[in-house]
């Protein structure tokens, strides 16, 4: 009698594994993200795992000592050194401020937890709690969904939106930042508390990733960063709308779609980890702010 095998699929590949699982996404909900250019998933995260990201991001701020950054600021060299700060940040995990944090001597106003605007700009590879919540395989499923085949985890940023003194992101696109031809970029932003009008919500403009590309942040010849102006466009602000969501929502956002977050004047924090995702089948320019060293390549899921 001939030995029966179990039957069973070969996996080669994670690729392979993502491609078996269901969609995500219903057809609607890829039509509504090509008509309006962004999404919004409820209880996309469950509420542990929002948790855990918050007490991590509360671990490096515990063990980040400011000292060093503190004399920055206090040189009569700041923004070349706080240009390098920032424009080196695309392959560390650096800690930005709240605009006003510091005292004319250098010194902060108040705590450093309670003084800093947010955490970038590769934590979904440096660090082990976000690089392992950063490549959970519904969030692959989500961006395979979103028709990027083969993907690249580009940035992330842990956004505190502190009460009170939270401020302002103006209405921008993610892609004058994050250029690359053709424009395959998606943001991803997750509400790891819930965001309300109070608290400093996202806004977006529906329809308005049609648009197309207003201005580039690109590095400046001499050092340092410009905005390079592509269009004069103007997008009609009284049509962004509020995305108020509750913790555990994924809100998707395409490339080119303007949004804004107003200053959070309220007592509560508005804690969002985000996270940027191109395909690599696209050329990411080379004078994008955001660059990786030659060690630190760029990793998908
Ligand atoms: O969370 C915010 O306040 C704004 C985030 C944002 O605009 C972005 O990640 O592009």
């Amino acid at each position: 009698m001939p030995q029966s095998f179990p039957r069973f699929v070969l996996i080669n590949s994670i690729y392979e594994l993502r491609m078996l699982l269901p969609m995500i996404l219903s057809a609607e909900q890829t039509s509504a993200y090509d008509r309006d250019g962004f999404l919004v998933l409820e209880n996309f995260v469950d509420g542990p795992s929002c948790d855990r990201l918050r007490e991590r991001a509360a671990e490096l701020v515990s063990d980040f000592d400011p000292q060093g950054l503190v004399s920055i600021f206090s040189t009569h060299e700041q923004s070349r050194t706080s240009d390098e700060y920032f424009l080196g940040s695309g392959d560390k995990i650096r800690f930005f401020f709240e605009e006003n944090a510091f005292h004319s001597d250098g010194t902060l106003r108040q705590s450093k937890e309670q003084s800093i605007n947010k955490i970038g700009h590769a934590l979904h590879d440096l660090d082990p709690v976000f690089d392992k919540f950063s490549r959970i395989l519904e969030i692959q499923r989500l961006v395979s969904d979103l028709g990027i085949d083969d993907p690249l985890l580009l940035q992330s940023m842990y956004i505190f939106k502190q009460p009170r003194i939270g401020g302002e992101v103006t209405c921008h696109q993610d892609a004058t930042f994050l250029y690359a031809e053709p424009l395959r970029l998606v943001g991803l932003w997750f509400a790891l508390e819930d965001a309300t009008i109070d608290n400093g919500c996202l806004w977006v403009l529906p329809g308005g990733h049609k648009l197309g590309l207003s201005s580039r942040f690109v590095r400046a010849e001499g050092g340092g960063a410009r905005f390079e102006v592509i269009a004069d466009t103007h997008w009609p602000e009284e049509e962004l709308r509020p995305l108020e969501v509750k913790k555990g929502t994924v809100i998707v956002l395409h490339g080119l779609l303007p949004h804004l977050s107003r200053e959070n004047r309220s007592p509560r924090s508005r804690h969002a980890y985000t996270l940027h995702v191109i395909d690599a089948s696209a050329l990411y320019s080379k004078d994008n702010w955001l660059q990786r060293s030659e060690e630190m390549p760029l990793r998908g899921f």
